[in-house]
């Protein structure tokens, strides 16, 4: 908690003419009275284990601080996540228009309720109108999902409802009258208790096929059946959910375990408003079926004709041990677990601030946006002045898994469908965990289907992190200088049933921004049965993963995220450039430029690379090859820097896999922005996301996806998006057991030729020039101590 008492001679002024051996000697100095006070905390500390605070304490004070949030105004901002206020307005403006009739928690089907909503993405010229040249200003507009059982046919509708500043909003329907089909709908929580009431009487009569086969596991005391597998069906109207048999997770009936699914299956018939004419069929048990009905299969079961599984006696009082991510009591403490690890804090306060969602850091400036079904998205990013980017916006993630099972086999999920932030799964920072505690956390909003309310989340942290490395480093002869990497970071951690994903944007000094996002949380994973005549001879694998646990394996599967990133340099005139690396003859290489027939003599060999410049002229979806690498840079051709080059960014992608499925996978089409990596677009308006929402539950007939989108129009000095598509394929290991950790994939926005030269040399550094003529040093921190933290450590 003391932090670094050598720096109190230290100042941001520049030290001229220090003489030699005074400073070594004050170094000396300084060094040997740290160690000296630490070796005396050490000691006193190690002795008196049970004092809280020691000496020090009295002699320091606490760290400036101050708040960064000037105001929490979301709602004069063109950008900023829907309010709970905006949202209950334009839920009763769909009242009003007898849309929905009521706003009674959602529990039957041939009820009209809101499924979800968000700011409906502002019209970009209006904005760039208001924000450019002070146009007016642009209303905040709600687009709503409703689900119609009540209409007839019943459908979906989209909706914009708007300006909710004024009193009387407008409803406009974006879709037409059945154009969304019912059975096309996301699943709802109101679908999920008739499914239940539908196969508990085949329950009932599975009883004691689970019984004996399940550790003498009962339903619904012990198991729940999972309904998530995957959409609903392959066309609009088709509408069929596959289940399985799960335990349920910890002490109580709040946590599903998504481990250990069990290999017992049924899939339900379930189009249209009216349960009573849905049924359930296709009963797999241990991959044997189908059978017509549970009866059949219970009858099949005691025949004895059937293949048999059988739980050891006393698994289930295992499944906690196994997957409650507890620390393990049995393993001994690491040498020194018992003490606090490193941490950074603020020594002056937060050097940024927070207008609503709009945040200023070391001359970056942007705004914050989010949704409950796309998630985080940033606007307006400037730098210095000048804007690079008008929208990074995280826009669909999609799941593929692949696996030898009567119910999990074929799973296909697009996460915006449940919502990438918020809905009805929590979504809450874990202050020190997702960020460091002096972090500012704003909040965002979702509309709950369940209880037709909306909810507010912690969602979203901001704060100035510690690289604790070089930006940038040289020990010259005559110098030495550097300069440590610190940049602000927004990061937004959501949920989606057992995946947790980070989103984070990271803003660097030298103009760099980073867009990463990791995956950790459960896998999704499945039975393992050693006796399926599908598994290898050395009973540890099957052709879709490992053995991870007694009874379950990890089915392999990729996440694959896709953004829409709108790069606007200065102005939305922009080209997209590729850099082609090639590699050939001197004269290949020179004749890009010039017509030349002989190498010039002074070439040592007659093998180089060299760089072929093109100019994509149409719009296009590219993928990265080794054998084939491209730089891929925006630039506007009008704006030079000083040494007449123009203007640009550069996008790289951070390590990512590539899309394998091929065009005849029949999810193909409607995910057909997994099959690139960076596609450039034309802006329109009518193209924001990279699917909709209900593309995966009609994948036969996708609406709205890239490849629609890529019609070949020229895109030269226009306003461009570029959709990057990053991701990683996931073969389970044991190590993804109790919880997978951290892996990330991103991209770079990279200046190019921007700057004159590299931005972050007007930053205070470290630097002392050999003969003492040059001198400079950060700002040194007072000596002080944290706010007093929380002890939760139960280990001290
Ligand atoms: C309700 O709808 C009527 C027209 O049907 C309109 O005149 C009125 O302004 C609306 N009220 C609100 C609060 O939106
Ligand atoms: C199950 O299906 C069989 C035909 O395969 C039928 O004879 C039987 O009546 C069905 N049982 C139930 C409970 O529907
Ligand atoms: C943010 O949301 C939390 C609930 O998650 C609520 O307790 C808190 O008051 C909200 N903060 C603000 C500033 O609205
Ligand atoms: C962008 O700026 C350039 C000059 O820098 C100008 O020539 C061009 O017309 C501008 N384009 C737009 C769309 O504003
Ligand atoms: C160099 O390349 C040229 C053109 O490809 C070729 O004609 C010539 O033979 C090469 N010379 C050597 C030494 O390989
Ligand atoms: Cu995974």
């Amino acid at each position: 908690m003391v932090a670094d008492a050598t720096k109190k001679t230290a100042s941001s002024d520049r030290i001229k003419r220090i003489c030699c051996c005074q400073f070594l000697g004050a170094l000396i100095f300084a060094i040997g009275l740290t160690v000296g006070l630490l070796m005396g905390i050490f000691v006193y500390h190690g002795q008196k284990k049970e004092s809280q605070s020691f000496s020090l304490d009295r002699q320091i004070s606490q760290c400036h601080t101050r708040n960064p949030i000037i105001n929490s105004d979301y709602e004069s901002s063109v950008f900023a996540p829907l309010t709970t206020r905006e949202m209950v307005k334009a839920a009763f403006s769909l009242l009003n228009q007898s849309i929905i009739t009521s706003f009674d928690p959602a529990t039957d089907l041939t009820q009209n309720f809101i499924i979800c909503m968000y700011l409906h993405p502002p019209e970009k010229v209006k904005v760039l109108n208001y924000l450019d040249n002070g146009g007016p200003r642009v209303g905040r507009y709600a687009k709503v999902y409703v689900q119609r059982g009540a209409a007839s046919p019943p459908d979906v509708m989209e909706y914009k409802v708007g300006p909710l500043g004024s009193d009387t909003p407008t409803v406009t329907a974006l879709t037409q009258e059945g154009e969304i089909h019912f059975n096309a709908r996301s699943y709802d929580l109101v679908e999920l208790t008739h499914y239940d009431k539908l196969v508990e009487k085949d329950m009932d009569i599975l009883a004691p096929l689970m019984a004996e086969s399940f550790d003498g596991a009962v339903y619904p005391r012990d198991l729940y059946i999972f309904y998530f597998n995957g959409p609903p069906g392959v066309k609009a109207e088709e509408r069929e959910t596959r289940f399985v048999i799960a335990f349920w997770g910890f002490d109580d009936k709040n946590d599903m375990d998504l481990f250990h699914f069990l290999p017992l299956s049924g899939t339900i018939h379930c189009p249209g408003t009216d349960s009573s004419q849905w049924y359930t069929y296709s009963f797999y048990y241990l991959n044997q079926g189908p059978y017509r009905n549970a009866s059949d299969l219970m009858e099949g079961y005691s025949r004895g004709s059937m293949k048999k599984v059988k739980l050891f006696k006393g698994f289930r009082e295992t499944i906690k041990s196994r997957i409650f991510p507890t620390r393990d009591e049995r393993k001994p403490l690491r040498n020194f677990a018992h003490q606090p690890g490193s941490r950074s804090y603020q020594p002056d306060g937060p050097r940024y601030t927070v207008a609503g969602t709009k945040v200023r850091w070391m001359d970056w400036e942007f705004q914050i946006g989010a949704g409950q079904m796309r998630g985080a998205s940033l606007f307006d990013v400037r730098f210095k002045g000048e804007r690079i980017v008008y929208e990074l916006s995280s826009s669909e993630i999609v799941v593929t898994y692949a696996n030898d099972g009567s119910a999990q086999n074929g799973i296909i999920y697009t996460d915006s469908t449940y919502g990438l932030l918020g809905g009805d799964f929590p979504t809450l920072i874990l202050s020190d965990v997702d960020c460091p505690h002096y972090a500012t956390v704003l909040n965002t909003s979702y509309w709950s289907s369940t209880t037709q309310t909306p909810g507010e989340l912690q969602s979203i942290c901001i704060f100035e992190a510690d690289g604790q490395e070089p930006l940038w480093r040289h020990n010259a002869f005559s110098f030495a200088g550097g300069l440590r990497n610190r940049y602000l970071i927004v990061r937004v951690p959501t949920v989606v049933g057992n995946y947790d994903y980070v989103y984070e944007f990271r803003f660097q000094l030298d103009g760099k921004l980073f867009t990463t996002v990791s995956a950790t949380g459960y896998i999704q994973a499945a039975f393992w049965d050693a006796d399926n005549p599908h598994v290898g001879s050395d009973k540890t694998k099957t052709p879709f993963g490992y053995r991870i646990s007694d009874y379950a394996m990890g089915p392999i599967h990729d996440h694959t995220f896709g953004f829409k990133v709108d790069v606007d340099i200065i102005n939305s005139s922009n080209t997209f450039k590729l850099i082609n690396w090639k590699a050939g003859s001197i004269l290949e290489a020179l004749s890009t430029q010039v017509n030349i027939q002989e190498v010039p003599p002074y070439f040592v060999y007659n093998q180089t690379r060299f760089i072929k410049w093109e100019t994509l002229q149409r719009e296009k979806g590219l993928k990265l090859n080794y054998d084939d690498q491209k730089f891929w840079t925006i630039v506007n051709e009008k704006e030079k820097n000083k040494w007449g080059v123009e203007r640009g960014f550069q996008i790289v992608p951070l390590q990512t896999a590539a899309q394998t499925l091929t065009e005849a996978h029949p999810a193909m089409k409607a995910l057909s922005f997994t099959k690139y990596h960076c596609a450039v677009t034309k802006r329109k308006e009518e193209e924001q996301h990279l699917t909709l929402l209900h593309d995966i539950n009609r994948i036969s007939d996708p609406k709205g996806h890239l490849d629609l989108m890529l019609d070949k129009e020229g895109i030269v000095n226009e306003d461009l998006v570029t959709w990057l598509t990053v991701g990683f394929l996931h073969v389970p290991s044991s190590e993804d057991v109790p919880m997978t950790t951290k892996v990330q994939t991103g991209f770079l926005l990279k200046p190019f030729n921007f700057f004159d030269r590299t931005a972050s040399f007007d930053m205070p550094e470290y630097f002392e020039s050999r003969n003492h003529e040059n001198v400079d040093h950060e700002p040194a921190p007072e000596t002080c101590y944290e706010e007093k933290y929380k002890k939760f450590c139960k280990y001290c």
